[in-house]
């Protein structure tokens, strides 16, 4: 690490050789595999950006100018360089780095990041603000082929085109997103296009010139030989240059000297530019480089094999569960289609998308659109089962509000990572979806306590024909007997576990693990508590709730969601609305905060949403 351990910040590798800065490539990437097999993390998309990072901070002046870099968690080179390198080690752990950009941590990070597709927009809107300021900073835009696939891309290039700002936009393409991209632009940006379509393309083409009458044959030789070949006239630069971009490449992302040469005479441009780069995703780490889609985002790993290092024995994830009983209803019911936006893999998808081809739909990072979309199979007498994390569902919300509940059409939301998802931090916890899809009119929200109730909730959802949300949380089922019939349960139905006259928990999802585990701790105390699982938010059993509060008026309820808005609030709003008071209620939950980073456990206990916090609230209303 001779070269890396001298750099403190970007100002450093300016007077480096160019043998330097290769070598300093080498010793960068190094780190980054180090670092990230032993605290996981996003290690593919961060070594194939190694030598444009270093590009980048030897043509500008960073924290001056300002780099801002689509979802972030390809910024590990940009971390290192920026004098973060001896916290490097602390990455994605509790107290340590984010594995994103984020403002608080450095100004190098002009932009907070973690969701796709918003590096244009922000970009724009620093370019803009500083025009005003007569501030000539150069602002620079950094997205990946993946994250061109969202429609807020295009309405940032559609602006900024029409605006003439000084901007540059660099498309990172790998020709991944986290599985291999998809969609019609990510076949005009491949190669496989430029040589084969295109190819196919100028043959078409110039048999149809030489069979127009009369004029076909010289029209034809004229075109040939045309200095505009075919070549050129159907390139991926055909996109940008519609939306008034100075179209640039495609270079080689890998070859610094070109890299620095380009960016060089790209900075004087004061108008929008596009420089489009190609890129390994996991260059030079041969593992990465074969399996990208694993090591896209990744936990620990053996460096030498790239072998992932085997994690406790657990019972299967909810997302497992999820999806072999969604494979299994689905050989049964051919209305069943499976939307993902760009996570196959995460959502547990691929082994649909395996066997039935025809009924799964992967849309790209665009879960706006994959909402509308299923909404639109569903006026078709289909059933679309949207499976789409927590915290990218916030993304679709006028869709889900607009496009499926006005007419209530059966769509099913497959709200996965619900809840604290652990190391990939405040951008990416399931924290807020009880709040924001509980006052949807026609929306149905269901959240299992364990993996056989997901099943269930599965089944109900199929039957009813409206909206459904079924939230279900990050990690390991509960590894509990699983039913051979799936039978449904009654929508807005709640289930009492456990009977005790001292205190009643509501609880809702996770949340009832927590209430299960306070209420053993409690009835050692000599505390009997009553302990209902909810299994609804919306329709919620107020009937049931007001009848046990009447008797045990001393009640705390629990779920892993923010408490505004949430699950606690919709008992207390039941309460009122029922004319039922006189009750001492506590709400354990999350305060109105955002979560940091870091392994679930720690965080749960930290932010008050596991047992602990549940024996807490009942202390406090019973002493
Ligand atoms: C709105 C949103 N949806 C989904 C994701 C999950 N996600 C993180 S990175 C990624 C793929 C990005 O691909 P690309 O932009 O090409 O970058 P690469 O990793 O290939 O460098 C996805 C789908 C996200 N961060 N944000």
């Amino acid at each position: 690490m001779a070269i890396l351990e001298k750099i403190e910040n970007p100002e450093d590798i300016k007077t480096l050789s160019p043998a330097e800065l290769t070598h300093l490539a080498a010793e960068i990437r190094q780190k980054i595999v180090e670092v990230v097999s032993r605290n996981g993390g996003h290690v593919a998309p961060s070594l194939g950006v190694v030598e444009l990072t270093i590009a980048l901070h030897y043509v500008f002046n960073s924290p001056r100018d300002k780099i801002i870099w689509d979802v972030g968690h390809q910024a590990y080179a940009h971390k290192l360089l920026t004098g973060r390198r001896d916290q490097f080690h602390t990455l994605r752990q509790y107290g340590g780095l984010s594995g994103f950009t984020k403002r608080s941590e450095s100004p190098h990070d002009p932009f907070t990041t973690g969701h796709s597709s918003t590096s244009i927009s922000a970009a724009l809107g620093i370019a803009s603000a500083k025009r005003i300021k007569s501030d000539p900073a150069k602002v620079i835009a950094v997205i990946g082929d993946g994250s061109m696939t969202a429609g807020l891309a295009y309405e940032a290039l559609n602006q900024a085109g029409d605006m003439h700002k000084d901007l540059i936009v660099i498309l990172n393409d790998n020709e991944m997103s986290i599985a291999p991209n998809v969609g019609a632009l990510s076949s005009l940006l491949s190669r496989t296009f430029s040589a084969v379509r295109i190819q196919s393309m100028r043959k078409n083409f110039g048999e149809f010139l030489k069979k127009l009458p009369g004029i076909g044959d010289d029209v034809y030789q004229m075109a040939k030989r045309s200095e505009e070949s075919f070549k050129t006239f159907v390139t991926p630069g055909m996109l940008f240059e519609a939306f008034d971009f100075d179209y640039f490449g495609p270079i080689d992302g890998h070859n610094m000297g070109h890299l620095i040469d380009i960016l060089e005479n790209i900075q004087n441009i004061k108008e929008p530019v596009l420089l489009h780069v190609n890129t390994i995703k996991g260059k030079g780490y041969a593992p990465a480089e074969k399996n990208p889609v694993y090591f896209h985002g990744c936990g620990q790993f053996e460096i030498e094999s790239g072998t992932c290092l085997p994690k406790k024995a657990a019972p299967p994830s909810y997302t497992q569960v999820f999806a072999r009983t969604l494979v299994t209803l689905a050989e049964k019911d051919d209305r069943i289609v499976a939307v993902t936006a760009a996570m196959p893999a995460g959502t547990g998808l691929s082994e649909f998308a395996g066997r039935f081809p025809g009924r799964f739909f992967d849309v790209g990072i665009a879960e706006p659109h994959g909402v509308t979309f299923a909404a639109g199979m569903a006026t078709e007498g289909f059933k679309p089962v949207v499976a789409i994390y927590s915290t990218f569902l916030q993304r679709a919300y006028d869709q889900i509000l607009h496009d499926v509940c006005i007419d209530a059409l059966p769509v099913i939301f497959a709200v996965d990572r619900g809840g604290i998802v652990g190391e990939d931090g405040p951008t990416h916890h399931g924290l807020f979806d009880l709040s924001y899809l509980r006052c949807l009119p026609n929306m149905v929200i269901m959240s299992p306590k364990d993996e056989n109730e997901l099943r269930r909730m599965m089944v109900t959802a199929l039957a009813h024909n409206g909206p459904v949300a079924i939230r279900y949380p990050r990690g390991a089922s509960e590894g509990v007997e699983i039913d051979r019939e799936i039978q449904p349960i009654e929508i807005g139905q709640s289930e009492i576990l456990a009977q005790g006259d001292d205190l009643l928990i509501l609880a809702i999802g996770r949340g009832v693990i927590e209430a299960m585990a306070a209420r053993r701790r409690l009835r050692d105390e000599g505390i009997r508590a009553t302990v209902v699982n909810s299994r609804y938010i919306k329709p919620l059993d107020t009937r049931t709730f007001v009848a046990l509060a009447e008797k045990i008026p001393r009640i705390v309820t629990v779920e892993e969601n923010v408490r505004i808005g949430g699950f606690g609030s919709a008992v207390l709003e039941g309460f009122a609305d029922a004319g039922f008071s006189g009750f001492e209620m506590r709400r354990v939950g999350i305060d109105d905060t955002f979560v940091t980073h870091g392994p679930q456990e720690k965080l749960r206990n930290e932010y008050h949403v596991d047992k602990d916090a549940v024996i807490q609230a009942a202390h406090d209303l019973i002493q």
